[in-house]
């Protein structure tokens, strides 16, 4: 690591690469003690950037450098400079030349999970963002792209399975037991996409035809034992596939795609070119021991790996900078993937949910940063919800601008023109426009401009003019470096219903006759009045039907309103956001009268629409579990100014259990009607039924009542499926039943072996909102299934307490702050990724009362003293702390 403060690095500052990489040549040698990389490099001055440099300056990390020659003659120790991160080279000819280097490395100590590691056993990559430099001296950015040939050298029995990417070419027995393989890729890429993978490995395989006809070979590799769970990621796999080629016309380019499950992986997957790595994760499932929810994920990563093959690999990221180009267009293309699998609006309403809870949070945050961002000091802390799920409703925008054919059109021009090349955002956009001559002008400022806009709607209704006018006002807030804001361009599709709660077909100001009833309104101005003609009665106004742009909206709905957009909005996303706001609304007022110390009552209304909910048996049991649920903490926390951690746990607590007694007949029948003897299977229907009596089962175990935990116990005894039993164990964990801890002992004792189902039980515990639950989490840190060296585990242990255990984290203690930070130092020196990840909790500290504000941000200067602490843990610490 480099000495002295991290730099931070400008987008402002990009150059074009002096010199590139046409092919590469690698060969490696696997070893226990140490590894081998030699590494050919054909090289040649870049035309582009015409004398800039004699220079030579490769990137390098934690290398030991053993050989380096230039055109086949040894460089002498003077002719070349190695430094903490880089490899100088004088005087380097201006022509094509060819550059051997030889390092070694030792991937059995790398705790950093980045580069060349071992998992179980088995040695295996991850060079995303710039991993490849603690492989090998390299141009390590994403502009550089060669082609790579891979030799792969190890002990034949305890490596049997040798893959990197592209296809195999040659592979032989060597002296010693050892073995060797080659594979060549023809794709050209940049070295983040490398990959490797020894190991001892079983291999399911399945094949797939492309829509010309082509065969190919689908392999999915895990530790053996696993070979009955790779089912559904492989059923996934071909979906994806199939759905690329309907709805893109991208087809597979390879005659191999490979995907590899390991189980220590920093974050979910990773689309090297045509080998796949995985957190088992994301592969594993079967449903006694995989919920529904990651039944859903191993599809959605899957799927969203596979799209990376065009949308990333073909076409690549000029810089890091334009990280969203590829993350967030194959986020919205895997949204889409799983809305067409799924339910649409259930898939809607879920990602919205998660956009609100963390990237408006991280918006409004010492970490706001604008989707294509303009500097980092650690581009591993910028694989964000705001790159990715920002970016996607960013795609997003543009496919509802431009309607799905126009965006189809941008797409075809977008590959026409940079296939094979590492481009930026804007040419993705001017893509989009010059397929279609919509003008994108003003809406590149949603890549430019942080923070989360917000848009107030009023309206007017004339009954003589028979007319009703729409105003809407936007404002953005300043975020870090961007104190000032211009307008953006929003798109706000709405419409407005009639008193029997119908759509009106709407008519614009100036237009003939009236069309649709949905429209898209282009607000571009700081402020804007829509008028709608033919408009008989006041109407009640539909507005951001399936949430169009990622803003927040303010009305001046009143209660009344919101039901009746719950009872009849068309737009089935809609419905759901008015039960929400009410649901917002409602906790907010409670939250107030808690902390004034006033008795809480609820609202008979707010009953009653529940009540309806769950009566409507017509409903989809998703979108009614979804409907029934209550808006998050984190959520209603994020609409205050200050933070009240224990109002807000009161007041949502308290119209938990009020429901439960107002419903509660209906709450059992539904339960009973759903626990009815049916399929185990994953089955989209199946699993919504879980879902919803799972929903159900939750309010019951709010009443702390025996008839209840008898329910949850007989589910937890009785499951045949992971989403019943862990729900049941959840609830269980919460209360205060004594037959909790037998619970939790009987789910260890039978899933032990389950690294999966384990960090479940860990999860459950860090979760549960119980005043003991810290202690718990101590002690579990100890506990022999624990390993802090496993992101899986660290993620669910200290990151259930630290992230999704609002009331406790937040201790006014200060318990829970000085754990984390104690955590984080720890993992600082094994792993900064995950360590970094960790630490983000804090930066939200502004948010809090002055008492633990001062006790969070004492934690962050501690950490901040760290001496060595890692780029990515200062990035995120440092900015937190800055004014
Ligand atoms: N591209 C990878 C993420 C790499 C993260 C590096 N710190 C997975 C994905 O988004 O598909
Ligand atoms: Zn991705």
């Amino acid at each position: 690591m480099d000495k002295g403060a991290p730099q931070a690095i400008y987008l402002k500052d990009y150059r074009p690469p002096a010199f590139l990489i046409d092919d590469v040549d690698l060969r490696f040698e696997l070893g226990e003690e140490a590894t081998r990389v030699r590494s050919r490099l054909a090289m040649r001055p870049n035309p582009a950037a015409q004398g800039s440099a004699a220079t030579l300056v490769l990137d390098g990390q934690d290398l030991v450098l053993v050989a380096l020659s230039l055109d086949g003659a040894p460089l002498a120790p003077g002719a070349y400079r190695v430094g903490e991160e880089r490899l100088e080279i004088p005087g380097v000819p201006d022509r094509p030349f060819v550059l051997e280097v030889e390092t070694e490395i030792r991937p059995q100590d790398n705790t950093s999970l980045e580069g060349l590691y071992k998992s179980s056993g088995n040695f295996c990559t991850q060079c995303e963002a710039e991993g490849f430099r603690k492989i090998t001296y390299f141009l390590d950015r994403p502009d550089v792209m060669a082609r790579y040939r891979t030799t792969i050298v190890a002990d034949k029995a305890r490596y049997p399975v040798l893959l990197s990417n592209g296809n195999p070419t040659g592979a032989g027995e060597l002296e010693g037991g050892r073995h060797w393989a080659t594979w060549e890729d023809p794709f050209p890429k940049p070295c983040y996409l490398f990959a490797l993978v020894a190991g001892n490995l079983v291999r399911v395989s399945d094949s797939f035809e492309t829509v010309s006809g082509r065969s190919i070979d689908l392999r999915i590799y895990v530790e053996p034992g696993n070979e009955d769970k790779v089912g559904h990621a492989m059923a996934s796999l071909k979906r994806a596939m199939r759905w690329d080629e309907e709805v893109y016309g991208l087809e597979y380019d390879l005659d191999i795609f490979m995907i590899v499950a390991v189980s220590d992986f920093n974050m979910g997957a990773m689309e090297n070119k045509g080998l796949n790595i995985f957190n088992t994760k994301y592969v594993l499932a079967r449903p006694e021991s995989a919920t529904d929810v990651d039944f859903e994920g191993v599809e959605a990563v899957v799927a969203h790996e596979y799209f990376h093959n065009w949308t990333g690999n073909r076409v690549t990221c000029r810089d890091w900078f334009q990280l969203s180009l590829k993350e967030g267009l194959t986020v919205f293309r895997d949204q889409e993937f799983s809305a067409d699998m799924h339910s649409r609006a259930v898939e809607r309403i879920g990602n919205v949910a998660a956009l609100r809870t963390a990237q408006f949070a991280e918006d409004a945050s010492p970490m706001a940063h604008p989707v294509r961002p303009e500097t980092y000091i650690e581009i591993n802390n910028f694989y964000t919800t705001t790159v990715y799920e920002k970016g996607a409703e960013v795609v997003r925008m543009i496919h509802t601008l431009l309607g799905p054919a126009g965006f189809r059109k941008g797409m075809d021009l977008y590959f026409e023109r940079h296939d094979g090349q590492a481009v930026t955002c804007e040419d993705f956009v001017a893509a989009m426009e010059d397929a279609t001559g919509v003008d994108l002008g003003q809406f590149r400022l949603w890549y430019a401009q942080a923070g989360t806009p917000t848009v107030e709607a009023t309206g007017s209704h004339d009954a003589d003019a028979r007319r009703y006018q729409l105003k809407l006002r936007q404002t953005v807030p300043p975020t870090p470096g961007q104190p000032v804001k211009k307008p953006m361009h929003i798109p706000v599709a709405m419409g407005l219903l009639d008193a029997q709660g119908r759509d009106i077909p709407l008519r614009l100001a100036g237009e003939a006759a009236p069309g649709a009833t949905t429209r898209v309104l282009d607000l571009r101005e700081a402020e804007q009045t829509f008028v709608f003609e033919d408009v008989a009665a006041p109407p009640v106004p539909s507005l951001l039907r399936g949430f169009s742009a990622p803003v927040k909206l303010r009305t001046e709905f009143d209660d009344a309103a919101l039901t009746f957009l719950m009872a009849h909005d068309s737009d089935a996303f809609n419905r759901w956001e008015a039960g929400q706001q009410l649901a917002t609304r409602l906790l907010l007022r409670l939250v107030a009268e808690h902390e004034a110390g006033r008795p809480l009552a609820l609202d008979a209304g707010f009953v009653d629409a529940m009540g309806r909910i769950l009566g409507d048996r017509s409903l989809d049991p998703e979108f009614a579990a979804a409907a029934l649920g209550l808006p998050g903490e984190g959520y209603l926390g994020q609409q205050m100014d200050v933070v009240s951690v224990d109002a807000i746990h009161a007041a949502r607590q308290f119209v938990r259990r009020s429901l439960a007694e107002a419903l509660r007949a209906p709450l059992m029948e539904t339960y009973r009607r759903l626990a009815g003897n049916e399929d185990p299977g994953y089955e989209a229907e199946a699993a919504g039924r879980r879902s919803l009596k799972n929903t159900a089962l939750g309010y019951l175990m709010a009443l702390d009542d025996r008839e209840s935990v008898e329910l949850c116990l007989g589910q937890f005894r009785m499951a045949r499926t992971m989403t019943e039993s862990i729900a049941a164990l959840g609830l269980l964990a919460q209360s205060d039943a004594p037959e909790r801890i037998e619970a939790l002992d009987s789910f260890l004792d039978r899933w032990r072996d389950e690294a999966l189902v384990v960090n479940k039980w860990l999860g459950v515990q860090a979760t549960s909102q119980r005043t003991d639950t810290l202690d718990r989490v101590k002690a579990l840190l100890d506990h022999p299934v624990f390993e802090i060296r496993n992101p899986n585990k660290v993620y669910a242990l200290i990151g259930g307490f630290a992230g999704g255990n609002i009331v406790r984290f937040h201790d006014a203690s200060g318990a829970g702050y000085r754990f984390l930070a104690d955590q984080v130092i720890r993992l600082d020196a094994l792993n900064p990724q995950v360590a970094s990840r960790m630490v983000k909790p804090f930066s939200r500290w502004r948010k809090y009362d002055a008492g633990r504000q001062a006790l969070m941000r004492a934690e962050l200067e501690r950490i901040t003293a760290v001496k060595g602490l890692s780029r990515d843990v200062f990035e995120i610490a440092s900015k937190s702390l800055a004014d």
